[in-house]
């Protein structure tokens, strides 16, 4: 089917093809930078992942250097409508200094900058609570030793530093997402304790004001680990309590809920009480698995609650996963487009008659409509989006991945 029958067809059910386009073209989606190289990152001094990240597999062509990772990026975004984001963690660093996460400084991050800047791509930060020796048993801010707790607390200060100039450098807002494995694997007696430290050793990270248009401070909530099965301290009740009192951005992780809960309903109750939002999309299989995304159901809701609750603004949108078992760059390219799939699906969706059936409480046609408007041409609006923004589909996509990938196997 050609654009303009397409185009023709959603025009019937009042949709406007152009507009919605025109959206998608200005979302970018915060694309991480661990699928490239199953998130171990340029540190020389290694320690347990924890907290339950982990990547399984061993596909030839892991990103070793952060200047193959830069190649790999590249490639990935030749093969991404639209223009991306880049979210960095702080283990990523390009330096040949061996600076322990106490003693991280911009210049550690500079050449990532000068990069970005030279693809037009913004970047975002993520401090690194984990892979570290410190974080072996699986405590960091919320350790029982001060010791410990104040070597991480000075990470987490130095990462917001690190961000903010970002920021600056970049004339835009870093995202900097604070994620911390803390927890335990059986039963613990002082719950409360381990908590009250991580409120306390997150205000000492927070205390430093920074130009809220060069910094975005977001906490990150999770249900469990593997290791850490009986309590996690920086539960979703933590995090949403305390980004209410501190005004910062939450972010949620797809994978971080049980797995029968439907992360999207939890958008709208969220945004009533937080200004901002951050997502890290992900393919929960079973348990926080952290599988490549799928144009799937609970994307497509994702992005139905994004578009229809009017959240665009309010929402950044980040995706977390690793998969080493298929192609690292494929990965990003399918993860990132079936975003933009889904955000597309969204924004071509007649929420006017659906709304209308919904508020007389004719749920029958709200589900007849749900259901036809299945079957109205998105895939080639989709194509029009790609053929717009000088990017491949179907078979012409497929060669170019297949060929990279070919390129990059020798790597060892
Ligand atoms: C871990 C969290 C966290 C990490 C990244 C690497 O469960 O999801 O966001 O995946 O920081
Ligand atoms: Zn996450």
């Amino acid at each position: 089917m050609s654009y303009e029958q397409a185009r023709e067809a959603f025009a019937e059910w009042g949709v406007d093809t152009e507009a919605a386009l025109a959206t998608l073209a200005t979302i970018p989606i915060s694309m991480h930078c661990w699928q490239g190289d199953d998130v171990r990152g340029f540190e020389t001094q290694k320690g347990a992942s924890g907290g339950g990240i982990q990547a399984t597999g061993n596909h030839p062509g892991r990103a070793r250097t952060p200047d193959e990772l830069r190649a790999d990026l590249e490639f990935a975004y030749s093969q991404i409508p639209g223009k991306h984001r880049l979210n960095l963690h702080a283990c990523y660093l390009d330096t040949e200094e061996t600076p322990d996460r106490d003693a991280l400084e911009y210049h550690h991050f500079a050449p990532w900058v000068e990069w970005a800047a030279a693809q037009g791509v913004k970047l975002d930060f993520n401090p690194t609570f984990f892979a570290h020796p410190k974080a072996d048993d699986n405590l960091t801010l919320s350790h029982p030793d001060q010791g410990t707790r104040e070597f991480w607390i000075e990470h987490g200060k130095r990462c917001r530093e690190i961000a903010a100039q970002i920021g600056a450098a970049q004339g835009a807002e870093v995202v900097n997402n604070i994620w911390v494995p803390d927890g335990s694997k059986d039963n613990p007696v002082d719950r409360m304790g381990a908590r009250r430290r991580l409120e306390q050793s997150l205000d000492a990270i927070l205390a430093a004001k920074h130009d809220r248009s060069h910094l975005l401070d977001a906490v990150e909530c999770k249900l469990f680990g593997i290791g850490v099965e009986a309590m996690t301290v920086g539960s979703h009740e933590f995090y949403l309590g305390y980004a209410i009192r501190n005004q910062t951005a939450l972010c949620l992780d797809m994978g971080h809920f049980h797995p029968t809960e439907n992360v999207a309903d939890k958008l709208t109750s969220v945004a009533l009480s937080v200004h901002d939002i951050l997502l890290h999309v992900s393919r929960p299989m079973r348990w926080d698995s952290d599988h490549v995304i799928l144009l799937d159901e609970s994307i497509r809701a994702m992005a139905q609650e994004i578009v229809f609750a009017d959240l665009l603004q309010r929402t950044r949108i980040g995706l977390d996963f690793f998969d080493a078992t298929i192609s690292r760059t494929a990965a990003w390219v399918i993860g990132v487009r079936n975003m933009q799939k889904a955000l597309l699906e969204a924004l071509l969706s007649p929420v006017e008659p659906l709304r209308a059936a919904e508020t007389q409480l004719d749920f029958t046609t709200r589900l007849m409509l749900t259901e036809e408007f299945k079957s109205l041409p998105h895939g080639a609006i989709w194509q029009e989006f790609c053929a717009r923004h000088e990017r491949g589909t179907g078979r012409q996509l497929i060669s170019a991945l297949n060929a990279y990938q070919q390129g990059v196997a020798a790597r060892g």
